[in-house]
C-alpha cells in the first residue's frame, strides 16, 4: 500500500482510477483532461513501479534476512520487451486498470504501444537473459542481473529502396518511468596506467595499479517481475560518467571544447550497443564496454557482501556468477585483482574463490565468433589484468603439461594466449576460471564437448554441462496470444503459467473436432493482427487464408534465409508454368536485421525485397504466392509475429545454429517447423514426434563428410535443373533488372567460396519436405491435430526448467521463503 493520497487500492478499479489522476496530477505534472496516452501511460507506469518498489524492497529484506545464496548474471545484452503489459500481468490487475482507464476514455492496449521497447540486445542471448530474469522471479530465486545502461541500444531498421537503413535507437528520448536512478551507487573503474610493484610491512610483494584513466559507473535499477510472485529480480545497468566534469586548465582558459572533451570521451562507454552478434570486434572501445561493466558489477557484488560478511575467502559460499557468453570473462582477472590487490588475499586464495564462483555459458560454435583480444590492446588498456592472465595461464599450463605430458600441440591448443595471432582466447580464460561451463542445447554441447574444447573436457571432467534453453511462457504465450491462453486455461487450467508442463494435458484434445475448430479460429485471428501489421509496415496487402510462413531472427549466412528465398523462387516459377498441383497459397514473411557492416547479409535483404517486389507484381500468382520483408524485427514485433504463423523456418546448417529459442516461440504457439537437425531442433523432434515436425537436410555429421571428401558445388547444380535456374534467375538480374550484377556476391559466395554453410547441398531436400508441407496443409484438420500437439508437447522448453536446472546442477540455489 502507498502512503496519503497515493494509496490506491489495485484490487478496485475506481480506486486506480483515482490514482491514476493523482500520478497523472503530482508526478507526471500534466493536467488530466488535457492528458494524452503518452501521459496516461507515465502515470500508470509511475503507480506500477510503486509496487516494483515495495516488491523489490521486500525481496531484498528476505535476502539479507535470510542470507541467501545469491544468483548474479552478467550479460552485456539484456531485450526486456516493453514492461507495462507483463507487469499488469504478473501482478494479475490487467482488467481492473482496463476498467479504471476505460472509465477516464483512455485504451489500455494503445497506452501499451507508447513505451519504447528497450532493444538492449541483438537477438537470442540477450532474450535469453531476460526470460532468465523473470523464470528466476517466477520461482522465487535470488536473481540479478547486470549489464549496460546504454543510451542507444539495438539500432532501428527502415527499408528504403529495398535496403536496410540504420537509424539510432533513442529509447530513453522520452525519458525511461520504470528505472530508479542510483546516483549514491557509483564505482570507478579504471584503465591504462601501470603498475608498481613493492613488499610490504610483512613482505609480501603487492602491486599497485597507478596513474590510470578513471571513469565511474553509476547504477540504474529495472525491476524485473516473476508472474504470481512476491520475488523481484533486479536489474542493474551502469552507465558511464565522467570522474571529472572539466578539466579546468582548459576551463578557464575559455576552451570550452578542450575543457569537456575527457568528458565526453569516457561517457561514451556506454553509449551505445555494438550490433554484432555473430562475428568478433577487434574495437577497444568494445574492450573497454567488457571491462567497465564487470568492474563495476563485481566491486557492487563484493561490496553486498561485504555489508554481511567479513571474510572474503568465502565468497563462492554465498553467490555464484554466471558469464553469459565471453562477454563478461574479464570478470575472472577482475575477480583476482580485488581479491589480492584491493582486498589482500593470497593468489591461492583468490584462485580457489574465483573458480568456485564463476560459471560460463557458451552460445555459438562458430569460430568466427569466439572472442579475442590483441595482447597489445589488453596491457595499454588494462595492464594488471594482462599480467594476471598470465600468471592464471602459467599455473594452467603446469597442470596441462601435467596431464598431457610431452605433448606440445595439445599445449598450443589450450593455452589462454594464441602465440601465432598474439591474442588472448577469451573462452579458455572463462573456462579456466569457472566451476561449470555449459551449452545452451544437447548437440551443442556435445560438439563444445567432442570438437571445440575436446582438450579441456577430457582435463577437467564432469565441468561440461548442457542447459537447453528455454523460453518465458508468460510473454511467449500469455502476453503476446491471449486468446490462445484463455483457451487453454478453459481446457486444462491455469497452472501451465508456472509449470508449462501441464500443457501435456492438452494432448487428448487434438482429437476434439470442436477444440480444433476454435484452435483453427484463434489461429485465424492471429494471422488478422498480423496481416494488419505487415500491411501498416509494408503497405503489402496478403491473405489470412494463405499458409503464414514465417522466418524472423538475425541475418546471417549460417540462418540460410538465402535457401528459404530459393525455395521461394522455385515455387515460384513452379506456379507461373502451371507446375504445381493444387497450389497451397503461401504468405512467406522473412524479417530480421542485418549488422551493419555484414554485406552479405545486407544484400539478402535486398535480394528478399526485390524477389518480394517480382511476386506480388505478378498478377500469374498473387493469389498463391506473396512475399513480405518485415522491417525493424524486435521483441515487440516478435510478439505480433509469431502468433500469426502456420509454419516455422528453423534451417540453419546442421552444428552452426547453439539452440535457437525462436523455435520454441513458434512451436508454442501452435506453428509447425520445418527445421535441421540443428540446436534445439533435435530435442523439439524428440517432444514434439517424427510425425509432428519436418526435418529435412545434412547432419551435422554428414555436413562434416560431405565437406572432408571435397564437397563441390557445382558437381551439385550441375545435377539439379531446377536449383541451376533458381540461381541462373538470382544472378542473371531476373528480380533486378536495372542492375543486372547486382547479386554476383552471392554466387561467389555458393561457388568460389565454397558453399560453406551448404545452401546448395540441402536444396532439393529442403525442396521435398516444402512439398509436404503442402500436403499437409492441404488437410486443415491433420494439420490442426499436429499444431495442437506441438503445443501441449512444449513443456520442456521454459525458461524456468532452464533455471531450475541451472539452480541445481550450477549454482546450488534455492527458491526463497518470502
Ligand atoms: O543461447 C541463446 C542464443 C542461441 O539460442 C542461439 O542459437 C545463438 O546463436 C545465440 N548466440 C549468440 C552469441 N553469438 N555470439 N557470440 O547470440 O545464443
Amino acid at each position: 500500500a502507498l502512503e496519503g493520497e497515493f494509496r490506491v487500492n489495485m484490487h478496485d478499479a475506481d480506486s486506480i482510477q483515482r490514482g491514476l489522476i493523482s500520478y497523472m496530477v503530482r508526478v507526471v505534472g500534466h493536467d488530466p483532461r488535457s492528458a494524452g496516452p503518452r501521459q496516461w501511460f507515465m502515470a500508470l507506469a509511475y503507480m506500477v513501479k510503486g509496487i516494483l518498489s515495495e516488491r523489490g524492497m521486500g525481496t531484498s529484506r528476505a535476502q539479507y534476512g535470510q542470507d541467501t545464496r545469491r544468483v548474479y548474471y552478467l550479460s552485456m545484452e539484456f531485450l526486456t520487451g516493453r514492461r507495462l503489459m507483463k507487469h499488469l500481468l504478473d501482478f494479475g490487475l490487467e482488467t481492473n486498470v482496463r476498467e479504471a482507464l476505460d472509465a477516464l476514455g483512455q485504451d489500455l492496449d494503445e497506452l501499451a504501444q507508447q513505451e519504447p521497447d528497450p532493444a538492449l540486445g541483438n537477438g537470442g542471448l540477450g532474450r535469453l537473459a531476460a526470460c532468465f530474469l523473470d523464470s528466476m522471479a517466477t520461482h522465487r530465486y535470488p536473481g540479478h542481473g547486470y549489464g549496460i545502461h546504454y543510451e542507444f541500444g539495438m539500432f532501428s531498421q527502415t527499408i528504403e529502396d529495398g535496403q536496410q537503413v540504420e537509424h539510432p535507437d533513442n529509447w530513453l528520448q522520452g525519458g525511461n518511468p520504470w528505472e530508479f536512478v542510483r546516483y549514491s551507487v557509483s564505482y570507478p573503474v579504471r584503465f591504462n596506467g601501470r603498475i608498481v610493484c613493492f613488499k610490504d610491512e610483512s613482505g609480501r610483494e603487492r602491486c599497485e595499479w597507478v596513474d590510470t584513466n578513471n571513469v565511474n559507473a553509476i547504477a540504474y535499477d529495472l525491476k524485473v517481475t516473476g508472474y504470481d510472485s512476491p520475488v523481484i529480480s533486479n536489474l542493474r545497468l551502469w552507465s558511464a560518467r565522467a570522474s571529472t566534469d572539466f578539466d579546468l586548465r582548459f576551463f578557464n582558459e575559455g576552451n570550452y571544447i578542450e575543457a569537456v572533451k575527457d568528458k565526453t570521451t569516457s561517457e561514451t562507454l556506454s553509449k551505445v550497443l555494438y550490433p554484432m552478434d555473430s562475428t568478433v570486434l577487434g574495437q577497444e572501445l568494445r574492450l573497454k564496454q567488457e571491462y567497465f561493466f564487470v568492474s563495476a558489477s563485481l566491486q557492487d557484488i563484493i561490496a553486498r557482501y561485504l555489508r554481511v560478511h567479513e571474510d572474503l575467502r568465502l565468497l563462492h559460499e554465498k553467490i555464484a556468477i554466471q558469464l553469459n557468453d565471453t562477454h563478461p570473462a574479464l570478470a575472472v582477472p577482475e575477480l583476482m585483482r580485488l581479491l589480492i590487490d584491493v582486498h589482500g588475499l593470497e593468489w591461492d586464495e583468490a584462485w580457489s574463490v574465483t573458480r568456485e564462483t564463476f560459471c560460463y555459458t557458451n552460445h555459438t560454435l562458430l569460430p568466427e565468433a569466439l572472442e579475442t583480444w590483441p595482447i597489445g590492446m589488453l596491457e595499454h588498456v588494462l595492464p594488471r589484468h594482462l599480467e594476471i592472465i598470465y600468471l592464471i595461464n602459467h599455473d594452467h599450463l603446469q597442470q596441462v603439461r601435467f596431464r598431457f605430458p610431452g605433448e606440445m600441440e595439445v599445449l598450443r591448443k589450450m593455452s589462454l594466449v594464441d602465440e601465432n595471432t598474439q591474442r588472448i582466447r577469451m573462452a579458455h580464460l572463462a573456462i579456466v576460471g569457472s566451476k561449470r561451463v555449459n551449452g545452451v542445447a544437447a548437440l551443442h554441447t556435445r560438439l563444445l564437448r567432442e570438437k571445440v574444447f575436446p582438450e579441456f573436457d577430457e582435463m577437467y571432467p564432469g565441468k561440461f554441462v548442457n542447459v537447453t534453453n528455454g523460453v518465458t511462457q508468460r510473454r511467449w504465450l500469455l502476453q503476446c496470444n491471449p486468446q490462445l491462453s484463455d483457451l487453454i486455461t478453459e481446457a486444462v487450467g491455469a497452472s501451465w503459467k508456472s509449470d508449462l508442463t501441464a500443457l501435456h494435458a492438452l494432448e487428448p484434445l487434438a482429437e476434439d473436432a470442436a477444440f480444433r475448430e476454435r484452435f483453427n479460429a484463434i489461429k485465424l485471428a492471429n494471422k488478422a493482427r498480423l496481416a494488419d501489421h505487415l500491411k501498416e509496415q509494408t503497405g503489402y496487402v496478403v491473405d489470412p487464408a494463405s499458409m503464414f510462413d514465417v522466418q524472423v531472427k538475425r541475418i546471417h549466412e549460417y540462418k540460410r534465409q538465402l535457401l528459404n528465398l530459393m525455395h521461394v523462387i522455385h515455387r515460384y516459377t513452379l506456379l507461373r508454368e502451371g507446375r504445381l498441383d493444387d497450389p497451397v497459397p503461401r504468405t512467406v514473411v522473412i524479417g530480421g536485421k542485418a549488422a551493419p557492416g555484414y554485406w552479405l547479409a545486407k544484400q539478402i535483404i535486398r535480394l528478399t525485397c526485390d524477389v518480394a517486389l517480382t511476386i506480388n507484381n505478378d498478377r500469374a500468382v498473387s493469389d498463391r504466392l506473396k512475399v513480405v520483408f518485415l522491417p525493424n524485427y524486435n521483441v515487440s514485433n516478435a510478439e505480433i509475429t509469431i502468433p500469426g504463423a502456420n509454419l516455422s523456418e528453423q534451417i540453419s546448417t546442421a552444428g552452426t545454429e547453439a539452440s535457437g529459442t525462436g523455435n520454441m516461440k513458434f512451436a508454442l504457439n501452435g506453428a509447425l517447423t520445418i527445421g535441421t537437425l540443428d540446436g534445439a531442433n533435435i530435442e523439439i523432434k524428440e517432444e514434439v514426434g517424427d510425425d509432428n515436425i519436418f526435418i529435412f537436410g545434412l547432419t551435422t555429421e554428414q555436413v562434416t563428410e560431405t565437406k572432408r571428401r571435397g564437397y563441390n558445388p557445382w558437381k551439385v547444380v550441375e545435377h539439379d535443373a531446377d536449383l541451376k535456374r533458381v540461381l541462373d534467375m538470382i544472378t542473371s538480374g531476373f528480380f533486378s533488372p536495372q542492375q543486372v550484377n547486382r547479386y554476383s556476391a552471392i554466387r561467389d559466395t555458393l561457388f568460389d567460396g565454397g558453399d560453406q554453410y551448404m545452401v546448395l547441398a540441402d536444396f532439393r531436400s529442403y525442396i521435398e519436405t516444402q512439398a509436404k508441407v503442402d500436403a499437409l496443409y492441404r488437410d486443415p484438420d491433420a494439420w490442426a491435430r499436429k499444431a495442437i500437439l506441438n503445443v501441449a508437447r512444449m513443456g520442456l522448453f521454459s525458461s524456468d526448467r532452464s533455471i531450475q536446472t541451472y539452480a541445481k546442477e550450477i549454482w546450488g540455489a534455492e527458491p526463497m521463503d518470502i
